[in-house]
């Protein structure tokens, strides 16, 4: 019973952490009717090429977005966004974006890499 108790801590814990990037600590523990699970995608970069990996996307709701640079130095720039973030080889970052509209948002590199920098592309589907 002691071990339940503990384990359901550690879960509104972990919601409360994911929440506070929003900035809003009161909406920590969520309706336990609504069933939806904080939306989360991946960019990958590499030489040369971006990989998402994605559940469905939703216009409206936040995604906790990391993004992974496995080599090379690389921006991650997603189009109609103010997102863009520089890392090097071996980083990682998450960040939180709300996607505002439904629609096709590209994936590009903005910084100049190399040879293959201009096939840098991946989109990311919102609905
Ligand atoms: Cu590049």
């Amino acid at each position: 019973m002691k071990q339940h108790a503990t384990w359901i801590a550690m879960a509104v814990v972990s919601l409360a952490v994911l929440a506070g990037c929003g900035g809003n600590q009161s909406a920590a523990i969520p309706d336990p009717t609504f069933t939806n699970e904080p939306q989360k995608a991946k960019i990958v970069g590499s030489n040369y090429k971006f990989e998402v990996t994605q559940g469905e996307l939703k216009a409206g709701q936040p995604v906790t977005l990391t993004l992974e640079d496995q080599s090379g130095a690389h921006g991650f720039l997603i189009t109609n966004t103010n997102i863009n973030e520089k890392l090097k080889s071996g980083e990682q970052k998450t960040i939180t974006w709300t996607p505002d509209k439904p629609g096709d948002y590209l994936v590009v590199c903005s910084v100049p890499c190399g040879s293959g920098h201009s096939s840098m592309q991946a989109k990311i589907v919102v609905k």
